[in-house]
């Protein structure tokens, strides 16, 4: 059977991002004995007319779209996909009559919403390896997938579609709930390495600075917020450090020297996983650059140096408040003790670290955010990255329980992005934050100011910055410059646009 993978991700803020996902996808695919062939709608210059002609040149069987992004998780500046989405769904409708299976984190957030609204075919939540080869052998040998875990079905309501087993949706009013029910193997990344050599990952590293690399799945933290429990499962399935650093030494060699992100939901949990990875580099001598995401729990001195030896530049340390009220609120498993502590051990041992907070959720007061301002200012991270307000996806435990309290409906939390802005703060924030950002230089706000301008990427890249661009704020010129998209600050949220909802 023929198969077309296709990525639709096309942001390119903060930077263009491989899609590993469909590559692992594609890796079980051609494993599996299929033909496979891949469609990035990323960088082409007219994506669709591209697309359908290569669908007609190619004849696919089945597609997989892969949809990464739901919109960009931040308010008010928010930027919703679902128009592209729906694009790339119709172009491929019209050009075929295989049936389109949606997958990808952005499309098992909200899976029977995404289906109904994209007149999916069959549709995967979560892992898409195992599930979606199981999908196409269902498909080939006419069984009904339904029962496949993961698999997103259309319910049995209307006409099949010429060739597939395509049936249209109906959907019950409630239906639009969490339905990440995906498989988790625990090998899920033995004998499987990613396939990017379909793909330009060449143009990626160019355009995006770094590589990406999974080197674990899971979380076994219940951040009131956090889909990534939900989409990974709430365990940790690690990788080997030798298959690890096997497969960064083979991209070194593949595409020459570039950094690498991990892409894991926090790289130095549970303890003696970075560790391992670590010391497996640095007894090869590997002279790599990379960066991860982090928590600040069991970081200790040891840790930070290890990770700095082993040619870590940058740490995300994913600290959402430095107050202990907001903390527990927030269900952080640490304090603000332990937060400043991590912060200093990184510092000190001379990585770079950029601190993720979230003014604005529930619990939050003037006192709380001027606390987590204060002990910012003290900790004196490279960069601070605040976002404003929360991003409500079904399924979390801060969704599940402003539901329960009356403050959310449930069907409020759909296609439309949704965010919690806790009232007693709600007017006072984005001037407070604003002011806060132009003092300190580096602290970017992504929901009230952009981030950076499209074409300033594009050069930083052309010069041959590599890595994450947030390291840039140490520099004075790079403040300078920043400074000026606060001369004129927004000094309130502005008019709601049609494209997101504020609770
Ligand atoms: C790492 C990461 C980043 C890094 C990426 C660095 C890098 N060089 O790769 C950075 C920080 C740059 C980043 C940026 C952004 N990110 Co991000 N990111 C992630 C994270 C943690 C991991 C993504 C990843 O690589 N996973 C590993 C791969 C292997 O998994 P996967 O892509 O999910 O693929 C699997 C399945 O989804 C499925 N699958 C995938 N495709 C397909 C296709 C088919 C047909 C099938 C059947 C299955 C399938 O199978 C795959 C293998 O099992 C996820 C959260 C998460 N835990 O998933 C958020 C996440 C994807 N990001 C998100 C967002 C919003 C963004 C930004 C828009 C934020 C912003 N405003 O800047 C940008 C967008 C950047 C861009 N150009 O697209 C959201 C998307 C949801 C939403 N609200 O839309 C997520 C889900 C986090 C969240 N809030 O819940 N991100
Ligand atoms: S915020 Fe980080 S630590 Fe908390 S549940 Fe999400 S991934 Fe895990």
């Amino acid at each position: 059977m023929r198969i077309l993978l296709v990525s639709a991700n096309r942001e390119h803020l903060p930077d263009p991002i491989f899609p590993l996902g469909l590559a692992y996808v594609a890796a079980a695919v051609k494993k599996a004995g299929y033909e496979v062939e891949v469609a990035d709608l990323c960088f082409g210059r007219h994506p669709l007319h591209e697309l359908r002609a290569q669908v007609a040149r190619f004849q696919p069987q089945v597609i997989g779209l892969s949809l990464r992004n739901v919109d960009n998780a931040a308010y008010p500046l928010t930027v919703d996909y679902l128009a592209l989405h729906r694009e790339v769904v119709d172009a491929l409708h019209d050009a075929s009559n295989a049936p389109v299976v949606l997958g990808g984190s952005g499309f098992s957030i909200l899976p029977q919403a995404y289906m109904h609204e994209l007149d999916g075919d069959w549709g995967i939540a979560g892992e898409g390896e195992r599930a979606f080869v199981a999908l196409l052998q269902a498909l080939e040998n006419g069984r009904d997938p339904s029962a496949i875990a993961g698999v997103i079905s259309p319910v049995i309501s209307a006409a099949s579609k010429t060739g597939s087993s395509h049936i249209r949706m109906s959907l019950a009013d409630d239906s639009f709930g969490p339905a990440i029910q995906p498989q988790r193997p625990a090998n899920w990344s033995e004998n499987l390495q990613p396939l990017r050599s379909p793909f330009d990952y060449a143009r990626y590293i160019r355009r995006g600075g770094t590589g990406n690399i999974q080197t674990k799945r899971g979380c076994v933290f219940k951040c009131s917020y956090c889909t990534y429990p939900l989409l990974e499962g709430n365990r940790f399935r690690a990788r080997d450090a030798v298959d690890v650093v096997d497969e960064i030494e083979k991209l070194q060699q593949d595409y020459g020297p570039h950094p690498i992100f991990f892409v894991d939901s926090i790289l130095n949990f549970p303890r003696g996983h970075v560790e391992a990875i670590c010391e497996e580099i640095l007894r090869r001598k590997l002279n790599i650059r990379w960066s991860c995401y982090a928590t600040p729990i069991k970081l200790d001195r040891h840790q930070a140096q290890l990770m700095a030896d082993a040619g870590c530049e940058g740490i995300e340390l994913g600290t959402d408040a430095v107050d202990d009220g907001q903390l527990t609120r927030l269900g952080k498993s640490f304090n603000t003790e332990i937060a400043e502590r991590a912060n200093r051990y990184c510092m000190e041992a001379g990585l770079k670290v950029c601190q993720t907070i979230i003014f604005g959720a529930p619990g939050e007061t003037e006192e709380s955010v001027r606390a987590t301002c204060r002990a910012l200012r003290k900790m004196n991270p490279t960069a601070v990255v605040a976002m404003t307000g929360v991003r409500l996806y079904p399924g979390t435990p801060l969704t599940q329980s402003l539901i329960k309290q009356g403050r959310v409906k449930a069907e409020d939390i759909s296609l439309l992005p949704t965010f919690y802005i806790e009232p007693a703060v709600a007017d006072f924030l984005p001037d407070f934050l604003q002011q806060q950002a132009y003092e300190a230089g580096n602290w970017v706000l992504p929901g009230l100011v952009e981030p950076i301008l499209p074409v300033s990427q594009r050069v930083l890249r052309a010069l041959g910055v590599s890595g994450p661009l947030w390291r840039l704020f140490q520099k004075p010129w790079m403040q300078r410059i920043y400074r000026y998209n606060f001369r004129r600050p927004n000094t309130s949220w502005g008019v709601p646009r049609s494209t997101r909802k504020v609770v």
